[in-house]
């Protein structure tokens, strides 16, 4: 067991909540992980484990969307942002406690309440944001309304939460300087132009061929924590990975991180030292045949034992 840390407490967080996206099946992740005996995975790492729960939230009922109604185009706003509260509260309050805080998604619209409610109680903590997709369309850039595409925004205050129904509540305190993302290959028009407007670090699968993934954490790091003394929350979403490793995930896009490139980041994030919030997000057991889901589920505990400290050797 490495001593690079000293073993904090995990309070682990099932997020239940599909509602961000519009495919089911999303939100039995976190007891599908469960299963996998991720708790004694963590455990058999020399962690304490404090078991937050599952939390299931009701999935926005399409047939009688009159208690939700889009907002312009986005869809389940209130949905998502009760979701999102209620999940920020229990990261917040395991913050506090000094816990590292481990969330199993649901959908990434969730990305708001981990790293929003974490940076909440720890003000000078960074983000890597592990990702196909850039997440940081606004109400104004998005083209399908749904919200896992636009926790990045609202989290940088790029969108206005006040702007959008069921968000009233959220106070951004993390700006564009504060994340960095690894991964990137499908991004919208509106987020190529939000990342070049505000000179956003995004580390696209483009870098990952021409520099390889050493290089690619270092620059990372190196941009979002230069002296190496800031709190690190990392938020992957499953879908950064190749398809052909992690096929069970709503928005698979080819060309993605392999296996090793996928587990080298949490590697690399866990030997800083300075890991203190973890997401695994957009795991899909209802896609995909039995196989690709078993895989894509060992693939979230394997990232997550990864960044807890597992190595090789
Ligand atoms: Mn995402």
């Amino acid at each position: 067991m490495s001593a690079t840390q000293a073993k904090r407490t995990v309070a682990l967080i099932g997020g239940e909540f599909s509602g961000g996206q519009p495919k089911g099946g999303v939100e039995r992740a976190p007891k599908m992980m469960r299963q996998a005996k991720i708790v004694d995975q963590v455990k058999a790492l020399g962690y304490e484990v404090n078991d937050c729960g599952d939390h299931a939230f009701p999935s926005p009922d399409a047939a009688n969307s009159s208690a939700d109604p889009p907002a312009g185009i986005v869809k389940n706003p209130r949905t998502v942002g009760n979701a999102c509260k209620q999940i920020y509260d229990i990261v917040q309050a395991a913050v506090k406690r000094d816990e590292i805080v481990y969330t199993i998604g649901g959908d990434h619209s969730l990305g708001l309440a981990t790293v929003g409610g974490h940076a909440a109680s720890r003000p000078n903590l960074c983000c890597i944001w592990v990702d196909a997709h850039a997440d940081i369309n606004t109400a104004e850039t998005t083209g399908s309304g749904n919200m896992h595409g636009m926790p990045v925004s609202i989290l940088l205050g790029l969108q206005k939460p006040q702007d959008i129904p069921g968000f009233e509540w959220f106070n951004p305190v993390m700006t564009t300087a504060d994340i960095v993302y690894i991964g990137l290959r499908d991004l919208d028009e509106g987020e190529r132009s939000i990342i070049r407007k505000f000179g956003m670090k995004a580390f696209t699968m483009h870098h990952v061929d021409k520099y390889g993934i050493g290089q690619v954490v270092q620059m990372a790091l190196d941009h979002v924590n230069p002296k190496r003394d800031r709190p690190i929350h990392l938020s992957f979403d499953v879908d950064a990975l190749d398809p052909a490793i992690a096929p069970s995930t709503g928005t698979t896009v080819r060309g993605g991180l392999t296996f090793r490139e996928g587990h080298y980041i949490c590697e690399a994030v866990y030997e800083t030292g300075l890991l203190r919030g973890l997401d695994i997000m957009e795991v899909n057991p209802a896609l995909g045949n039995d196989k690709e889901v078993a895989d894509t589920i060992a693939i979230g505990c394997s990232l997550t034992r990864c960044a807890l400290g597992e190595t090789l050797l």
